[in-house]
């Protein structure tokens, strides 16, 4: 059986891994850290809470990094734990810079002196191209980063540290240059599941308004259960190399309010208004990517497009929010620690 470890199990991308491993067959260690208020729920409602080893470490302590490395023979690797908010990375640029950025360095050496052969997935973005978006076609691998924002600076540290082990210790460690994924599982703070909630509360008349930053902004929004299949496929190849994973689809925040809206037969501009709130000191004007070389080469095309996906996300929302007021409450209004045999503390290895 197949060992995989993916630090980030709680966020996103994490669980949605965790559970593509496990239909695959294999033994899954994720990392979390200790927070005031357990969160776990994405893990509840994917109903792979139980299923699945947890190892309490955080990015910014090497030792339980190379403690969590120690034991568990992995073959594979997935790096997707990061503070992955843009805006909170100007709030917070140096603790970005840590955990977002040298954190892979912490990981990577570990690798190197501890597990060599195992093989290593970096968590890249879009956000890395930052100016070059500005470009009518869409991004590929090769085209030239210009980021804009603290996280996306860490990130191109994180990138360029991964090729520098590939090269300089042949550690198979890829890079996947991942445009924005969304899905109901999705932190609240990014602008799909921000849009999706709230559009879900005003049509059931929980809410009245829903306030906003730059409009203009346009993104490749993207499925995340598609995803995290290509963070696998990528290590499954015979070479390591870096691929971007997109839907070759740009739109504006503008068009995302619009139909998602229209997915509730209500009519946008009575209930948005713009919020200088919400405004970032510097914001990626237009994102979109090329993903010819992720189909030529992993066989992975997005079945999911820009349409598809805001349905998906508000017709869920309206759903919870339903169940919401007939009583039931949701995974996350009920946080609990795993099983003490799921968690792996350092006593419990010794
Ligand atoms: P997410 O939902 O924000 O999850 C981030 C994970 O990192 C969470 O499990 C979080 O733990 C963990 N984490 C944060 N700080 C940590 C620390 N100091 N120590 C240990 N763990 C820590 O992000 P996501 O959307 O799943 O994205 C996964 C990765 O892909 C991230 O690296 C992100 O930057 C990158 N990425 C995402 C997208 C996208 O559109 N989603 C696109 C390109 C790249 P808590 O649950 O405790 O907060
Ligand atoms: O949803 P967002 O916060 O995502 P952003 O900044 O594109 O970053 C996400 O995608 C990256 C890949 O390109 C990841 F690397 C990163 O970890 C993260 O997952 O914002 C999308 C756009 C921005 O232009 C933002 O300015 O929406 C605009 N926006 C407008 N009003 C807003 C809001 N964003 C948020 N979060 N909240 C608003 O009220």
């Amino acid at each position: 059986m197949k060992r995989a470890l993916i630090t980030g199990v709680t966020g996103q991308d994490g669980a949605y891994l965790a559970s593509s491993l496990l239909n695959k067959g294999y033994e899954v260690y994720g990392t979390y850290r200790r927070i005031s208020t357990p969160n776990f729920w994405r893990l509840e409602y994917l109903n792979v809470f139980n299923k699945i080893n947890l190892i309490p470490a955080d990015l910014g302590d090497t030792g339980s990094l190379f403690e969590t490395l120690k034991i568990s023979e992995l073959d594979e690797i997935y790096h997707l734990a990061a503070q992955s908010f843009v805006e909170a990375s100007f709030e917070t640029p140096v603790a970005t810079g840590d955990v977002t950025g040298l954190s892979v360095t912490r990981i990577l050496e570990a690798i190197r002196q501890l597990c060599p052969d195992a093989r290593f997935y970096f968590a890249a973005t879009s956000e890395m191209y930052g100016k070059s978006g500005k470009t009518n076609r869409p991004l590929r691998e090769e085209d030239f980063f210009h980021p804009m924002s603290p996280y996306a600076a860490a990130k191109l540290y994180g990138y360029w540290i991964t090729k520098i082990y590939r090269d300089g210790y042949g550690i198979f460690a890829v890079n996947g240059i991942l445009f924005n994924h969304e899905s109901p599982i999705r932190g609240l703070e990014f602008v799909t599941r921000k849009v999706a909630n709230e559009v879900a509360k005003i049509s059931l008349e929980l809410s009245e308004e829903l306030r906003l930053g730059n409009l203009n902004a346009k993104r490749d929004w993207g499925y995340a259960p598609e995803y995290v299949e290509s963070m696998w496929r990528m290590l499954q190849q015979k070479e390591p190399d870096d691929y971007v994973i997109a839907t070759s689809e740009a739109h504006s925040v503008r068009e995302l309010v619009q139909k998602a809206f229209d997915v509730a037969e209500l009519d946008w501009q009575e209930y948005v208004k713009v919020d200088k709130r919400f405004l970032r000191p510097l914001d990626v004007p237009s994102l979109r990517g090329d993903y010819s070389k992720a189909k030529r080469k992993l066989g992975w095309s997005p079945k999911t497009k820009f349409n598809g996906l805001v349905e998906i996300m508000v017709k869920e929302e309206i759903n919870r929010w339903k169940r919401w007021i007939d009583g039931e409450r949701f995974p996350w209004d009920a946080p609990n620690y795993p099983s003490e045999n799921r968690i792996l503390t350092r006593a419990s290895r010794m």
